[in-house]
């Protein structure tokens, strides 16, 4: 078991993660089987982001039911689909969990896109969902039943490029984004608005599709206009071509971009054409956050790496509908939206968390700046020298 305690800290450690969900009395009204549905991008290339949210929802429930969370004899389980980053398997998979598996109710789907087809499914049909990685504008539009827990692109980029701007001094941006995916496409929007509000000059804007490979045309007519900055809005397959190549072009000066390059994997897949990358996150491993500490010792137990942000937004989406379910007392779906949306000012990895009147989740991001090969806090001490 994931969570064999052998040692005094480790206990410790057990006693602050579960103590931070123990909200609300231990039910008992509940099934003895409680099906949830996880829709993540587990093949392809959205999987280096659905593959660490499938390992940390699957750590949080060996720890739900490991400690009797919703009563004893009541075990929480997950169906898995995989969405592989396709619109039309998330609108699959939902209808399969919603409408045939009876799942109380859904984590993910991994992409934003994903979520605008397959989410309305979960609306009609009064299952609450959930994204863990949505991070558009508009999610949360389609209706009282969609939820997140992953802060949106526009809680995050205005404090990313305020930052940054304060840091770096730039003044002229070159922008480059993909102009076919509600993330990509809803990450400009958000960035072109922080940059207009701090009086920064755009010297280019160029587009790009996912599954393109070569960036060169669109990074020439960018760097022709010798930019202070590059900001970009993709996902990572996408982002490790671009920062490679703008790197192979001679560009020197920073690379922003978007929740996209928060996998781990953007890093790994471009080594040193990575450093000095500035993207904001939700979470940062470096937290000092209690819950944060003892849930990022479990993962690593677990599965040997630390976890990303994506797991632990993953993870904490598990809990907090736990949570829900032990506070409703009730395994029914609408009794669980109801009891998600009053969730707040808990206590969770992702530091106090509380649900907005809009679903939507309140807490503070960070912003990072890749160094040695990882993602660090900008603006903390260490950061200084290395420049
Ligand atoms: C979205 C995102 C992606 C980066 C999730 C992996 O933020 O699609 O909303």
């Amino acid at each position: 078991a994931v969570l064999a305690q052998d040692d005094a800290t480790d206990e410790a450690m057990d006693e602050v993660q579960m103590g931070a969900w123990e909200t609300c009395e231990t039910p008992d009204n509940l099934p003895e089987e409680i099906n949830l549905g996880v829709i993540y991008s587990l093949s392809g290339p959205i999987s280096v982001y659905g593959g660490p949210q499938q390992q940390a929802v699957q750590l949080a429930l060996e720890e739900i039911n490991g400690s009797a969370y919703l009563g004893e004899g009541t075990t929480l389980t997950a169906i898995f689909e995989d969405s592989a980053g396709d619109a039309e398997q998330a609108i699959n998979a939902m209808t399969k969990l919603v409408e045939e598996d009876g799942v109380v109710a859904v984590l993910g789907p991994t992409l934003s896109t994903e979520a605008f087809s397959a989410d309305p499914i979960a609306q009609e049909n009064g299952t609450p969902v959930m994204g863990t990685s949505n991070t558009a504008i508009g999610i949360t539009d389609m209706g009282d039943f969609v939820f997140r827990d992953s802060l949106p692109e526009a809680s995050v980029i205005p404090g990313t490029i305020a930052q940054s701007v304060e840091i770096l001094g730039l003044e002229r941006v070159g922008v480059l984004y993909g102009d076919d995916d509600d993330f990509t496409l809803s990450g400009y929007d958000v960035f072109i608005e922080a940059l207009d509000e701090n009086g920064i000059e755009i010297v280019g804007e160029e587009t790009f599709s996912r599954e393109d490979v070569d960036f060169s045309a669109q990074l020439t007519n960018l760097l022709n206009n010798d930019p202070d900055a590059l900001i970009v809005s993709a996902l990572s397959a996408e982002a490790v071509q671009i920062i490679i190549q703008a790197r192979d072009l001679g560009f020197e000066g920073a690379i922003i971009g978007g929740n996209g390059f928060n996998s781990p994997d953007t890093i790994e897949q471009t080594g040193e054409a990575s450093e000095g990358v500035i993207v904001g996150a939700a979470w940062n491993v470096a937290s000092t956050n209690p819950y944060s500490e003892a849930y990022e010792t479990a993962y690593e137990e677990a599965y040997g790496n630390a976890p990303d942000q994506f797991a632990t937004q993953a993870y904490t989406g598990a809990w907090l509908f736990a949570t829900a379910i032990r506070c409703a007392n009730s395994a029914e779906r609408s009794d669980i939206r109801d009891a998600l949306a009053a969730i707040t000012d808990l206590e969770t990895p992702l530091g106090t968390f509380s649900f907005s009147e809009t679903r939507d989740p309140i807490h503070d991001p960070v912003v990072q700046i890749v160094q040695d090969g990882a993602f660090a806090v900008l603006g903390a001490e260490d950061m200084e020298e290395s420049e």
